[in-house]
């Protein structure tokens, strides 16, 4: 079933996949306790809500006995230099969340199906970014890569540029032993260094108030930094990392095929209507931060 399963992840699309048992992280969990009581969550409220959640896999599923960890590159090059109206590359095609969900559920069914007969859809929890989750420490265990100043999950083959995602099972499987790749960040602090509003204000330690991504999009009211010209997200800690000399261009057709791209153009995103928004940025993550506010990004853009 281990090899299956991985088999069929890997035919689905994705580039890295993993099976660990579950484990409470109590280390980490300490790290997260220690980032709200610094108030460095800001507004994120979803992340202050039982964060004890976040490192107790069981809290959620409580027969959890293994987690299917997952890594899907999105790696695209930005072609040409621009100043404004720069889109993270995370969003520039379809929203990841609404293409690996589809590919989480398959690989539930193709578990349900190849098993005793015993499992029902109550014995999984599916997980991409929105679940409950320390996502990154998880990664880290199912031996993907190690976690970098710039706290990004950076792996061997495609450096930071990929999405995380989880299955967590009551099933008991055999489980990967991942080899300690053995990387690190070493003396380099290159993405504290470049992090224009000192976001990174520590190694290991992002104060999401001051990070140009949530100021774009999370944030409810208007952006209070510079945002250097990115409009939705932000790459720069990304982009100085010399681990990502390793990335390669992604191969998920829903990613390449563009909808919002490198950058949008202020002077139509600010004449655009709700409806003309909302029909061309369908599928889109940009539809997260809303018309209003990225009108608002641009007009308080330097
Ligand atoms: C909240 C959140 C944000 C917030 C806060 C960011 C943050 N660093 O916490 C904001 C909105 C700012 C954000 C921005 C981005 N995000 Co985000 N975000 C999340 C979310 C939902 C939770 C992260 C979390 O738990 N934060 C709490 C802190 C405490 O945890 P952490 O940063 O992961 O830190 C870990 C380690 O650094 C370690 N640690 C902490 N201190 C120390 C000290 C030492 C010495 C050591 C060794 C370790 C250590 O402990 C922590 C737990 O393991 C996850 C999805 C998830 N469910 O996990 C996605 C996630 C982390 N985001 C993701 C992405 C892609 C981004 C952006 C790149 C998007 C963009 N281009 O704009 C930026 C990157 C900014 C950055 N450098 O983090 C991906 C990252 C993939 C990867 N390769 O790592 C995730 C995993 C979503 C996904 N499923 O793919 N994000």
């Amino acid at each position: 079933m281990n090899k299956a399963i991985k088999n069929f992840a890997k035919l689905l699309g994705f580039h890295l996949v993993s099976i660990v048992p579950v484990k409470v992280f109590k280390n980490d969990e300490k790290y997260l306790y220690d980032w709200i009581d610094k108030g460095f969550a800001a507004d994120l409220e979803y992340m202050k809500k039982d964060p004890g959640r976040r490192s107790d896999p069981s809290k959620s599923l409580p027969e959890a006995k293994s987690v299917i960890c997952l890594a899907m590159n999105y790696y695209q090059d930005r072609e040409g230099k621009v100043e404004s109206g720069k889109v993270a590359r995370y969003a520039w095609g379809k929203d990841y969340h609404i293409v690996i969900e589809k590919k989480l559920k398959k690989i539930r069914q193709f578990i349900i199906e190849n098993s005793d007969g015993s499992l029902t859809k109550k014995d999984f929890k599916l997980y991409n970014d929105a679940g409950p989750f320390l996502e990154r420490a998880y990664a880290v265990k199912a031996g993907f890569g190690f976690i970098g100043k710039n706290t990004m999950l950076i792996t061997k083959d495609y450096g930071s540029w990929v999405f995380l995602a989880e299955i967590i099972t009551t099933l008991e499987l055999k489980y990967d032993d991942p080899v300690d790749q053995k990387m690190s960040c070493g003396t380099c602090t290159k993405c504290m260094d470049s992090c224009p509003t000192k976001a990174l204000n520590g190694a290991y330690s992002v104060d999401a108030n001051k990070c140009i991504s949530y100021q774009t999009i999370e944030k409810k009211g208007a952006v209070s930094v510079d945002t250097k010209g990115n409009v939705f997200g932000c790459d720069i800690c990304q982009e100085v990392c010399p681990h990502n000399c390793r990335a390669k261009k992604t191969d998920v057709e829903e990613f390449l095929n563009h909808i919002a791209g490198p950058n949008l153009d202020a002077d139509k995103t600010c004449s655009m209507s709700e409806d003309e928004f909302l029909a061309k940025y369908s599928g889109s993550p940009i539809k997260r931060a809303g018309l209003k506010k990225l009108k608002n990004t641009f007009e308080n853009m330097v």
